[in-house]
């Protein structure tokens, strides 16, 4: 395995098994051609960045029906309200702003008539049209230094270059980071949020790494990158969005901007718990192994009580979930979801039906594996009904849990 920045040999520390694409869910008749690759992920001492060995082409990944629509939660979509009057502190009246991995258009909704011109690149057709519609420009490709030379007035004259949940998608840093160069202007600031590996190995919540996410950020991987690129980290800002995440700021190295507090608290944290050397490695997979077998487990002893066992919401960390714990069909008899390209469609590789999410208190289960746990406070609060009937939830993170 070769480190995504250096081109050097790393050695992966953990494999979690032949993987199919996360969000590939799919029909009968293509189960027998399904795609795999193996799911290994290693560590580079140089960046403190946590990366997957193998993965699929971005092409497989991110097409015309990408399922997943950044305003399937509510939740969500005030979380990127509150990002985007945050983020106004760093705009003028006029300023351009660009958004990367912009789906739907969630975010960018909140610049719809102002005086900032906003656009969003976005490589997955479906979702890229729907922003359109909305009336968010929104240029169905994918960020790099080819597609950005049409936007020539916004060459060196950015101040907002931003995504959430997307800079861990792309497979190219160092491309990334010159398309950030030609792009920002002199103070402006490049602004994501990702999943963060702080709250994956504290809560062991080992279902963010799947294809699509190349990496897992810290703190420390972070300042070691963008200063690799002549930028620097000025602002480190905790989010519990996806169970956790990280929101970065980063501007150019001579910009006027400096450092917050928080930088400083957050990377001894990291020091601290070896998130910056490869030493939480071995603890990290060991405790993935223990909780793949106390879920199973778990599972089994249900079905062994006639338990009838469903799962909520096709998320795409659920394909880790059941891929690497080996869970299918004769143990979940369906998962309900509310996205329009995933029901009646089956699971990647574990193959369980997905149906609509009109039919989770209608199916009558009495346990539901809540695999959208990091919306757990929005759907449990829209679920009542499931416990007062007598259903149960089984969580799984940071241990697991019949309740
Ligand atoms: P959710 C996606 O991950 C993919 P996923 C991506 N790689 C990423 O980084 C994050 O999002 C940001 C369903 N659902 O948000 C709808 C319900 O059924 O955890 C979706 O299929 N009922 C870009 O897929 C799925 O969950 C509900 O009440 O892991 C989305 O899951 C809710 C709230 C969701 O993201």
């Amino acid at each position: 395995m070769k480190c995504k920045i250096t081109g050097k040999k790393i050695n992966p520390f953990m494999s979690f098994g032949k993987m199919p694409i996360a969000n590939g869910f799919l029909n009968k008749k293509d189960f027998k051609k399904e795609f795999f690759y193996e799911l290994k992920v290693g560590f580079s001492e140089k960046f403190s960045l946590f990366q997957l060995d193998e993965y699929p082409s971005v092409k497989r990944m991110f097409h015309k029906n990408y399922p997943f629509y950044t305003s399937s939660s509510k939740y969500m979509i005030k979380h990127f309200k509150n990002y985007a009057n945050w983020s106004k502190k760093f705009l003028r009246s006029k300023s351009k702003v660009i958004e990367l991995g912009s789906n739907d258009g969630t975010f960018l909704n909140n610049f719809k008539n102002t005086s900032i011109e906003a656009i969003g690149f976005e490589p997955s057709k479906n979702v890229s049209d729907m922003a359109n519609k909305r009336g968010i420009n929104s240029i169905n490709k994918f960020f790099n230094t080819s597609n950005i030379g049409e936007l020539k007035n916004f060459e060196a004259n950015t101040d907002l270059i931003c995504g959430a949940n997307v800079i861990c998608h792309i497979p190219d840093l160092k491309n990334l980071f010159y398309a950030v160069d030609k792009l920002l202007s002199k103070d402006g600031v490049f602004v994501f949020e990702e999943p963060y590996l702080g709250s994956v190995y504290e809560k062991n919540s080992y279902d963010q790494i799947y294809d699509e996410h190349i990496y897992l950020f810290s703190g420390v991987a972070v300042s070691k990158v963008a200063a690799e690129f002549d930028l620097k980290l000025i602002d480190l800002l905790p989010q519990t969005t996806h169970g956790g995440s990280m929101r970065y700021v980063v501007c150019r190295k001579n910009s006027k901007r400096s450092k917050t507090q928080n930088i400083k608290k957050i990377i001894s944290y990291e020091k601290k718990n070896n998130l910056d050397n490869d030493k939480f490695c071995k603890k990290f997979k060991e405790n993935c192994e223990i909780s793949k077998r106390d879920l199973k487990k778990k599972i089994i002893e249900l079905k062994n009580k006639e338990k009838k066992i469903c799962g909520y919401a096709a998320t795409s960390k659920s394909t880790t979930i059941l891929n690497y714990c080996d869970i299918g069909p004769d143990l979940i008899d369906y998962i309900t979801d509310t996205t329009p390209e995933k029901i009646g469609k089956y699971s990647p590789g574990s193959h369980i039906p997905i149906v609509d999410h009109k039919f989770f208190l209608r199916g009558k289960p009495d346990v539901a594996i809540l695999f959208a746990w990091n919306h757990a406070n929005e759907i449990i609060n829209k679920e009542k009904k499931f416990r007062i009937n007598g259903g149960r939830w089984l969580t799984f993170f940071p241990k697991v849990k019949v309740w």
